[in-house]
């Protein structure tokens, strides 16, 4: 899968590939990453990317055309048919449905914007989906930009491997991940649960079910409202909370 990013910080857009799995998925050549920087499509001295919001405002707005043609440019290197992706609080939230999505596609470019925004008739006129991380707001799109790769690379086939592949499974299905633990068997008092240390991998596969349903109610009930839980899965969660209530 090919990802092009428009950024005014090329540098920082580029360390996704250098470490851990998406670095490795790189080197494997099972992506590939292009930068492309508006700055370099200015023809004025001072390589002008930012201008006054008419209406007035502190703050800059990203210029139309050089961020234009440097996506033009990321484009024309770029498989056909590659929606442009523009990260921004006023987006649709990113989620691991959305991951799956764009991992479908032969690329995706994305374009991370500075200042305070980029010209409303960008989005008009070059943008095919808005996408935000979350309520929150950042500097700039590079680190959303930078997430939303890491989240479509670790699912491109044979970018992980079976230990690893086997870790999605849980927000796959649409919950939390359940608790995890190394050696030692004891910390300060604090033992594992002696379930994981009985070798009895139906009832760990069973334990770690009903933590992930638990948590997920506790903490995200919005993600349990959305699954339709079986009676198996009911009856492990009733449980849980009955347990947890002791
Ligand atoms: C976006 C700063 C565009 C400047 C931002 C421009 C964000 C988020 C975010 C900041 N992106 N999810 N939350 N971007 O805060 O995706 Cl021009």
């Amino acid at each position: 899968m090919q990802f092009g990013v428009v950024s005014l910080f090329p540098d920082m857009v580029g360390t996704i590939g250098e470490f851990g799995v998406v670095g490795r998925a790189q080197q494997r050549g099972l992506i590939l990453l292009a930068t492309e920087n508006p700055r370099d499509h200015t023809d004025d001295a001072h390589r002008t990317v930012d201008d006054r919001p008419y209406g007035g405002g502190p703050g800059m707005v990203m210029k139309f055309q050089p961020v234009a043609d440097a996506l033009q440019a990321a484009k024309s290197r770029l498989p056909a048919a590659c929606p442009v992706v523009y990260l921004s609080p006023q987006g649709r939230v990113f989620d691991q449905a959305m991951a799956k999505r764009f991992s479908a596609l032969p690329g995706l470019l994305l374009l991370a914007g500075r200042y305070e925004g980029i010209d409303e008739r960008l989005l008009e006129s070059h943008i095919d989906e808005e996408v935000s991380l979350g309520d929150f707001v950042l500097s700039g799109g590079e680190i959303a930009a930078m997430a939303v790769i890491d989240a479509v690379v670790r699912l491109l086939p044979g970018v992980l491997g079976d230990d690893e592949s086997a870790l999605q499974d849980s927000f796959m299905q649409g919950l939390l991940d359940h608790p995890h633990y190394t050696r030692p068997e004891e910390i300060a008092g604090r033992r594992v649960p002696d379930v994981l240390l009985s070798g009895d991998h139906a009832e760990i596969a069973k334990w770690r079910l009903q933590q992930a349903l638990g948590r997920s109610f506790l903490r995200r009930p919005d993600l349990l409202e959305k699954l339709d839980l079986d009676d198996g899965q009911r009856r492990l969660l009733d449980e849980f909370l009955k347990e947890q209530s002791q």
